[in-house]
């Protein structure tokens, strides 16, 4: 019997990875877009066969987290066996700007689609992006038994999410789990974190299109691994006999100045002739270190991520200046998910 999935934030970085790593696993995909006055769908274009195609696997619906009403019918009409909350306002900076709507989507958005499920009545089961924000003050190594205390909006509306989703678990007996991923990018990542806006800045600097890039704090501490690996990871904590919560991490530890110099390096370049400090990109609380333990995934999912954060930086890099020598996209990084394993060298399929 084919499977069928649901995603929300499918138009997102995660969510055209996952789309991928589901449709090679033989999966139907339906995905959660929102309406908007231009196409926001260039992340998943390349998997789209037109709805009329007796081959069509992916299906794409209107709705918003914000629209609790629209979110029951779609479940009942589309009944999945897994769902994948990965829609959010996901910028933490931004969500110091937005707070009450980053509080209405990333919080209260996981509680609509938690009621969706009870109220639909569908046997599913639910996976909840949460994150390693959560932990914020909180000093690292970070994994599932260390203490909350979130430094933004957005983390505050994802620690609700968190205990909504072990509150649905253990109320409705619902197969609802967390995942806590340590930050994870990819040359599909938004342009606006730091890892893109370096990544692109290094190959339009190389290619002579600008000069600087401003960038704020370049002493905080972050995991960074590659997104491509974390949906597999996604995917795994759904597959187990009983719900749970799991950290996916690479348990790197590279500081923002660490990334830009990895970067500038990769592309020939001297950062400090290039990087300036601009405080717009400050936050009035500031996460300074996150650093995952990942060994509970590692036993029971059997998850071990390849790609540390200098090989993150390079495969950005490089898919930047390609992208920008094709004036094309750089979103399709070739990656052969349906056959990753934690024992196969993804590196050396990129
Ligand atoms: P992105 O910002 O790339 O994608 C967010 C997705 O959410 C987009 O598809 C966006 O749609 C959608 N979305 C935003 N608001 C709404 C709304 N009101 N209703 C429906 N959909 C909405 O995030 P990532 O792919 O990087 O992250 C996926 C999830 O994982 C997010 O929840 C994020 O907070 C979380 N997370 C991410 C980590 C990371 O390092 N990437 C680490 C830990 C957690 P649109 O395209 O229309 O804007
Ligand atoms: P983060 O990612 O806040 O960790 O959240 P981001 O890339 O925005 O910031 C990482 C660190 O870089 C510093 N920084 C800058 N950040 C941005 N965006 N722009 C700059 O110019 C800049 N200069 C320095 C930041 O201060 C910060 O310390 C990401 C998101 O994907 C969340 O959705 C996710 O939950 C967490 O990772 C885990």
């Amino acid at each position: 019997m084919t499977k069928r999935a649901f995603i929300t934030g499918i138009t997102g970085q995660d969510g055209s990875y996952l789309a991928e790593l589901l449709l090679g696993k033989g999966y139907e995909v339906h995905g959660l877009i929102r309406r908007a006055s231009t196409f926001n769908t260039a992340r998943i274009d390349h998997l789209y066969v037109d709805a009329h195609d007796p081959d069509a696997k992916m299906f794409l619906h209107y709705g918003d987290l914000s629209d609790g009403a629209r979110l029951v019918s779609l479940l009942s009409e589309i009944n999945p066996d897994e769902v994948y909350n990965l829609g959010a306002q996901s910028h933490v900076r931004v969500s110091f700007d937005e707070p009450e709507h980053t509080g209405d989507t990333t919080g209260v958005g996981t509680m609509r689609m938690l009621e969706a499920v009870r109220m639909s009545g569908i046997n599913t089961r639910f996976y909840q992006a949460s994150s390693s924000e959560m932990f914020g003050a909180t000093p690292p190594p970070q994994n599932e038994d260390t203490p909350f205390y979130p430094r933004s909006p957005y983390g505050a509306a994802k620690v609700y999410s968190y205990w909504v989703t072990k509150n649905y678990r253990e109320a409705y007996d619902m197969f609802a789990v967390n995942g806590i991923l340590f930050n994870h990018e990819s040359p599909r990542r938004g342009e606006t974190f730091v890892t893109r806006k370096i990544t692109r800045a290094v190959a339009a600097i190389k290619a002579g299109q600008q000069d600087h890039v401003y960038l704020g704090n370049l002493d905080s501490i972050r995991d960074w691994g590659y997104a491509a690996e974390y949906v597999e990871g996604m995917w795994r904590m759904l597959q187990v006999d009983e719900p749970d919560d799991f950290v996916l991490a690479t348990g790197g530890n590279f500081t923002v100045r660490d990334f830009v110099q990895v970067s500038f390096d990769r592309a020939g370049l001297d950062w400090e002739k290039h990087v300036k400090f601009d405080e717009r990109y400050l936050r009035p609380t500031e996460v300074d270190a996150l650093v995952g333990d990942a060994s509970k995934a590692a036993d029971k999912l059997g998850w071990v991520p390849v790609v540390d954060t200098a090989e993150l930086a390079r495969i950005m890099v490089d898919a930047d200046i390609e992208a920008l020598a094709n004036s094309g996209t750089p979103w399709i990084d070739k990656v052969n998910l349906a056959s990753w394993t934690s024992d196969s060298s993804l590196a050396g399929s990129l």
